[in-house]
């Protein structure tokens, strides 16, 4: 699963070199409409390698919106709509996809290269120039840049973008970056940035650590149980990112760790503060943040708190507790870095910690053993090059992958790509515990475990290990001819495990871990653009792909803990009603928004065995997705949705595929065609007639290529972030029209 860019000059034909520069170029061109990048470069490098099709859609099979489509024009759409999707698999089985999105993850990186003076035998000239590109792109009309692809300018990304576009040997006059400064000053300077934005600027030198509240990593000496009541707020308690961010932050921030004054340093203090930099009110500036930048304000006690530690740091700093406490952080440091195969849980933690080892020793193994991952991290698109928000999303979305080809009732047509996906899925199990004890690292199971990316990763994920398990057992259920050997019965019992030990008290299910301490944490969550990390909360996703998976593997395996998944199936079901919202919708956490969360909780009821005809909560569900259908027959949300958690539709007339897909496997899901078929008739039929229009800016029509278009940003995390999930626009139109094709079309699931 592992992707890696290299740059090979003259690579490819003439030809494919062309419709590369021409990609790029669209894409430069439109730029103003189109922020996400459609994935064109892999697209062209994989053309030619459809198995068959393209089959002619028939659009007469598609009468009026309210009437069913017909049966050919469906089967014709999904044989497109798999043998193109078929075409993007990799030998080993995964598809490969732009995972960016977020606009502070690169700077970050090229901060921490540039400090441990990495950064020239890093990256090549091209890394530097699809980079350059990529920032280009992406800044907005105003000259700023936004926490996302998608989003209006802040504070935080604009200073970072800057500040990655002078490390890359931009000069200060180029248009870009002269428009960044503009906008940085007109709104105050970089000290209205960001806390993450503060601190990185201190690791590079051109922002005071007097400027920063304090992170201390003393901290970490607290004890960890909870009947000392500060046990509570122990690290070890917060959500594995937020936890895993401060580890390494804290170490940093207790060493006061800053490169060297280099002539480029020394000219940023210069360029990024309106004023003089010896001027600066440091004490004052470490609660200024930009009203653009501001999601979640400091409630007065973090004002208190950071006040008192930072007259604190007086005595701390230096002190023989204060080395005990770096001593402590560098131990998890490297056990994250050496259970993770140092590609470490996430992009901000990656970088964080090989700054850290290159601190603690620049000449050391651990440093060296950090370089090569950094690649897994870059992504190049027609809209330049990225750093992804991890290192991709290779399971999760083969799991998918598999269910949808699967629900179509084609698979027979789709054997080869099904067994590489089986491959897959096999080999990315995660297959041991990490290293022992694991109470110490505050590590929960994982043997048995999916992660969300690859097994060298191998972090568990409950929702994932879900997926993970449902697309085994679907495997299983096609038979060995097509979904290759089954995995022994052993392994789906530890997966089975570790499910059942990530259901909280309340019967809910939270990401990696369980819910170790109060939200009432929150109140010293100090990032100020993100909302709900101090703590690992229960979602309606998890906790739906929990309920589901566990219900699958009981129907073809009773021979395992049948009575304990019954009884945890039955909390489950009881929390995901808890948690449905009066208007019958839910509130999804982890892509935009309220169609993903309704398609998780109407699917968590269905497989527990209810439906409209005997389910209020199924009834109400159906209503608010049918609230919000749209005059096309699909449903189109805003990321908006995500930030108010309110529904907000998209902007344009073309409703979403993503989102359509999900409002119409949360209809069938739920029997609504049963009480009137309508409305999923003109679902189908939207989803059929977008296929053709492969791209939303350029207005071209590839008539049957059986791509989707890539439309705005799906996916988010900390309701304030979006992240791209390219592969979402071909699996979840796939999967849609497929239960569509088995619900309504009376097509057999069988092969
Ligand atoms: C992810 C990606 C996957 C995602 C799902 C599995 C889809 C979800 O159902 C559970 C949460 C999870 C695992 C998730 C959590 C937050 C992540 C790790 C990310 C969105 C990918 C990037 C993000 C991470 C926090 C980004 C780094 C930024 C920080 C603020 C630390």
């Amino acid at each position: 699963g592992r992707q890696v860019w290299c740059w090979e000059e003259n690579a490819g034909t003439p030809d494919e070199r062309e419709a590369v520069e021409k990609a790029r170029q669209v894409f430069t061109e439109n730029r103003q409409h189109q922020k996400h990048a459609a994935d064109e470069l892999l697209r062209l490098q994989y053309a030619g390698r459809r198995s068959c099709g393209p089959f002619p859609v028939d659009k007469r099979g598609l009468s009026g919106s309210g009437a069913p489509a017909s049966a050919a024009t469906v089967e014709a759409s999904l044989r497109n709509g798999i043998s193109f999707f078929e075409s993007l698999q990799c030998d080993d089985g995964h598809w490969p996809g732009d995972y960016g999105g977020p606009m502070f993850l690169m700077p970050g990186m090229l901060i921490g290269l540039y400090v441990t003076s990495a950064l020239d035998s890093v990256l090549s000239p091209q890394h530097k120039a699809e980079m350059v590109r990529y920032l280009n792109n992406h800044s907005n009309p105003d000259g700023g840049f936004g926490l996302h692809i998608e989003g209006p300018s802040t504070m935080f990304g604009t200073v970072f973008s800057y500040v990655s576009l002078r490390l890359l040997g931009v000069s200060p006059d180029d248009a870009t970056a002269a428009a960044a400064r503009a906008w940085i000053h007109e709104h105050g300077g970089a000290t209205w940035t960001t806390s993450w934005g503060k601190f990185w600027l201190g690791v590079l030198g051109v922002y005071s650590w007097d400027g920063m509240n304090p992170m201390p990593p003393e901290m970490w000496l607290l004890p960890y149980s909870k009947w000392t009541g500060i046990g509570w707020a122990h690290p070890g308690r917060f959500w594995c990112h937020c936890r895993m961010v401060y580890l390494p932050m804290s170490y940093l921030y207790g060493r006061r760790a800053t490169g060297k004054l280099t002539p480029l340093v020394m000219s940023l203090r210069d360029e990024l503060y309106p004023g003089p930099y010896a001027s600066i009110d440091w004490n004052a500036a470490r609660n200024q943040v930009a009203a653009e930048d501001l999601y979640y304000p400091h409630p007065l006690i973090q004002d208190v708190l950071w006040w008192t530690l930072y007259k604190a740091e007086r005595v701390l700093n230096g002190s023989r507790l204060r080395k005990r406490a770096l001593k402590e952080c560098m131990k998890h440091i490297h056990y994250e870095d050496e259970n993770t195969r140092y590609i470490d849980i996430g992009p901000v933690n990656k970088i964080l910690n090989m700054v850290c080892c290159w601190f603690e020793n620049p000449d050391s193994q651990e440093f060296k053993l950090h370089l090569p991952r950094l690649y897994d991290y870059l992504w190049v698109a027609e809209d330049g090059m990225k750093m992804q928000g991890y290192n991709g999303s290779q399971l999760w979305d083969t799991a998918f992958a598999v269910q949808a080809v699967a629900s179509t009732g084609l698979a027979g047509e789709a054997g080869a790509c099904l067994q590489a996906a089986a491959r897959f899925i096999d080999a990315n199990q995660v297959a041991q515990e990490a290293q022992q004890p694991l109470e110490e690292y505050y590590r929960h199971i994982s043997r048995g475990a999916w992660p969300f990316s690859t097994g060298d990763h191998g972090w568990p994920i409950s929702d994932c290990s879900a997926e993970g398990l449902k697309a085994a057992l679907t495997l299983t259920s096609l038979g060995r001819e097509l979904g290759g050997p089954p995995l022994p019965a052993e392994r789906l019992h530890d997966c089975v495990n570790v499910l059942l030990s990530y259901q909280n008290p309340d019967g809910g299910w939270a990401t990696y871990e369980n819910q170790r301490s109060h939200p009432i944490l929150e109140l010293i969550n100090p990032s100020e653009t993100f909302g709900d990390i101090v703590i690992d909360y229960n979602y309606v996703e998890c906790s739906s792909a929990c309920i589901t998976a566990l219900l699958s593997f009981a129907a073809q395996h009773p021979e395992h803990r049948t009575n304990e998944i019954e009884m945890s199936v039955h909390r489950g079901v009881r929390y995901i009603k808890s948690i449905q919202r009066p208007d019958g919708s839910w509130y999804g956490n982890w892509a935009v928004s309220f169609t993903y969360g309704t398609w998780f909780g109407a699917v968590a009821l269905a497989a527990a065995g209810e439906d409209v005809h005997g389910s209020a909560c199924l009834r109400r569900a159906c209503a608010f997705l049918l609230s919000k259908q749209r005059q096309d027959g699909g449903w189109g949300e805003s990321y908006l949705s995500s930030q108010t958690k309110e529904y907000h539709q998209s902007e344009g007339e073309a409703s979403h595929v993503v989102n359509t897909g999900w409002a119409l496997l949360a209809l069938l899901a739920a029997k609504y065609h049963e009480i009137d078929a309508a409305p999923c008739h003109a679902a189908a039929r939207c989803l059929i007639l977008a296929q053709a229009r492969v791209s939303e800016v350029k207005r071209e029509w590839e008539e049957a290529s059986g791509d989707w278009p890539q439309q705005s940003i799906s996916g988010v995390f900390n309701r304030n972030c979006m992240i791209q999930y390219a592969n979402y626009r071909n699996i979840f139109p796939i999967w849609a029209l497929g239960e569509y094709r088995t619900a309504l079309l009376g097509a057999g699931t069988s092969a």
